[in-house]
């Protein structure tokens, strides 16, 4: 589309504006915002296909509703690029998920028409539950609430608990259905199941027409007959519709389902439900990608595609063509592949991240062996927890920020069990791009309190595997390997296996002015410091934790008793993980010794590229380098 055609966009800077725009000429904004979409994110890379998809939903939903007035929340948030170019973002949108730009989710500090922050799936119900209960208590009667949730985030307990709750309240809440039937990688489940078969084997509209044509019947009987009929009429409704809908058995009103790229009809359909009260439901199908082929073709790749040629769909690569090391996804998944052949209690379990986590590998290799478990990390640690009651050995992958979800099912499912779990925990540390609701920086402090959990983390892609290889090991109890997002620096990472035994770290230098503790992947830019200081003259020993829990308290009393000065790495929060551990046992042994710990500090950090944050927080190579210099010139 020819950069004429986004004309229309050019007079739309809120809600208001568009609200001014006749309702004919809506496609045409539909047309102009999907264009500038693409145009946007080939060049400054982040979500895609899910934008495109509720581009229609997007545009009808600020011609209808008040907002910012109204309260709009989007589950996940992933999709609300258009959301964000139509509420006075256009402008800045091309700083989308930079350092110091605009986040790519929704966020209540940046804009007045973001109802509620978000980033993790499935609270959209629940959240906007919440405002619609204080839009009551507030005497608001006017003020509406919507949220938009997909058949993906559906699939989580937590927005059942909210619809359940919802059904209680008789709250004044409208929930838009995006069923693409799609998740990042294909939705999966008896949900799923479900809403294939609402929409295409129409059992519930058959059921429902065959209803409303009984009920016409009814219509033309005698006046004197008609009032039993009516409560007969009450009670068949109810049976009829709740036993053939889910969402009506719950006590919402169902609608749909609805064209949901039918900008006109939504309106339409938008008008009516926002003056009919109470809990209600609108299914819409959409299609993710919609309007860019490649992206409608291929709908897991083009979920967040980095920079494309926008014209012809081509991805346009780094240009760098020598030999590439592996991310740490990749060698946990094809890792955990070589062990299962080898070892047939293992049996692979990711809560909808397939692609994310490279669980994919095994799923195709091993079908049998390897479950993708929908949007559902509280489910997929219980799970595991069931399976290793009987025997198995499951290697539970999990995002370090969605693991936050199933903190209570790692403790009362796993650890007080008893029982032999793995835990990989990936995209542990500063994420990047996806900010602060995605940072995995919390996982050292929330599990080192955890008993019968052992923690470590790799220092390089070789250790990764050498970790899984120990983890299943017979009788290791549960056992937490975490590694970060991203690539690690060895290409030739296929080594042969070797045992790392539990609670070892390891001297990576020697040197006498200063000691430096690391745990994990982070490791490197603590390597990368000193060898910056060494050109200067300086000497500096550098050690690798490798497990935080069980700590290798012999190694802390050598270190101790040559060092005093010391500085502690981590890419986590600074409050309860390697720093925290570290003083504990300095307090506990009666060491004294000037120590710094760097980490993630104890506020919110942002998004940006992964260097510009490890920056941000002090601890990239140059932030080390300094405190170190410092420390020893002090
Ligand atoms: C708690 C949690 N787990 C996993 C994710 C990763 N994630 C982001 S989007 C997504 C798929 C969402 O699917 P759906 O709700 O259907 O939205 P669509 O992308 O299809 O529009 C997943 C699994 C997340 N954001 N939060």
């Amino acid at each position: 589309m020819a950069a004429s055609d986004k004309k229309i966009l050019d007079t739309i800077n809120n809600p208001n504006d568009l609200k001014q725009i006749p309702e004919s000429e809506l496609m045409d904004v539909c047309s102009a915002l999907r264009q500038e979409i693409i145009d946007q994110v080939s060049c400054n890379p982040g979500h895609f296909g899910a934008s495109l998809g509720v581009v229609e939903l997007t545009v009808a939903l600020h011609y209808v509703f008040n907002t910012p007035y109204d309260n709009l929340v989007w589950d996940v948030g992933h999709q609300a690029y258009g959301h964000k170019i139509l509420t006075e973002r256009r402008n800045q949108f091309h700083t989308n998920r930079q350092y110091k730009g605009i986040s790519g989710f929704p966020n209540r500090n940046e804009s007045e028409y973001d109802a509620f922050t978000v980033g993790h799936s499935s609270t959209s119900v629940s959240a906007a539950l919440g405002m619609a209960v204080a839009a009551h208590l507030n005497g608001e009667t006017d003020k509406k609430t919507v949220a938009v949730i997909g058949d993906g985030a559906m699939t989580a307990g937590l927005a059942f608990e909210g619809l359940n709750n919802a059904a209680a309240n008789n709250a004044d809440l409208l929930v838009i259905l995006n069923d693409n039937n799609m998740a990042i990688d294909p939705n999966v489940g008896g949900l799923n199941n479900y809403l294939l078969d609402i929409t295409t084997s129409q059992t519930y509209n058959k059921v429902k027409s065959d209803v409303w044509r009984l009920l016409g019947k009814i219509d033309k009987i005698t006046p004197n007959t008609r009032r039993i009929f009516q409560k007969v009429e009450n009670g068949m409704k109810t049976i009829l519709l709740k036993q053939s809908n889910l969402f009506e058995a719950l006590n919402f009103r169902y609608f749909g389902p609805v064209d949901g790229h039918d900008v006109d009809h939504l309106v339409k359909v938008l008008k009516d439900l926002r003056n009919i009260p109470g809990p209600k439901l609108l299914h819409c199908i959409t299609k993710k990608g919609k309007g860019f082929e490649p992206a409608e073709k291929n709908q897991t790749f083009w979920h967040a595609p980095g920079k494309f040629n926008k014209d012809t769909g081509e991805i346009i690569q780094s240009g760098n063509t020598s030999p590439q090391p592996p991310k740490f996804q990749d060698v946990f998944g094809e890792t955990v592949v070589e062990l299962a052949k080898q070892n047939d209690k293992i049996i692979g379990i990711t809560p909808a991240m397939p692609t994310g986590s490279s669980l994919n590998i095994m799923m195709e290799k091993m079908p049998d062996r390897a479950f993708d478990v929908g949007i559902a990390e509280q489910h997929a640690v219980t799970f595991a927890g069931g399976l290793a009651a009987q025997g198995k050995l499951p290697f539970c992958t999990i995002y370090s920020s969605f693991m936050q979800r199933a903190y209570d099912q790692l403790i009362h499912d796993v650890a007080l069990q008893n029982v032999n779990v793995v835990f990989c925990i990936d995209r542990g540390g500063l994420v990047g791009a996806d900010g602060a609701t995605h940072h995995g920086i919390f996982d050292f402090s929330y599990m080192r309190c955890v008993p019968n959990l052992t923690i470590a983390a790799p220092l390089n892609e070789i250790e990764l595997r050498n970790l899984m290889f120990t983890a299943q090991q017979k009788d290791m109890g549960a056992f937490s390997i975490r590694y970060p997002r991203g690539k690690g620096r060895i290409v030739d990472w296929k080594q042969p296996f070797e045992l790392l035994p539990v609670g070892k770290g390891q001297q990576l230098r020697n040197g006498n002015q200063l000691a430096i503790i690391s745990i994990g992947a982070i490791g490197m830019e603590a390597s990368d410091a000193i060898d910056l200081l060494e050109k200067e003259g300086y000497s500096v020993a550098h050690y690798d934790m490798r497990y935080l829990k069980p700590i290798d308290e012999a190694l802390l009393h050598t270190i101790f008793k040559q060092h005093d000065k010391i500085i502690t790495v981590e890419d986590a929060s600074i409050i309860g993980g390697l720093g925290t551990t570290i003083q504990e046992f300095m307090c506990d042994n009666g060491y004294t010794a000037k120590i710094k710990r760097l980490g993630v500090p104890d506020s919110w950090v942002e998004h940006g590229t992964q260097q510009e944050l490890y920056q941000e927080c002090g601890y990239d190579k140059t932030g080390i380098y300094q405190t170190a210099k410092a420390m020893i010139n002090a």
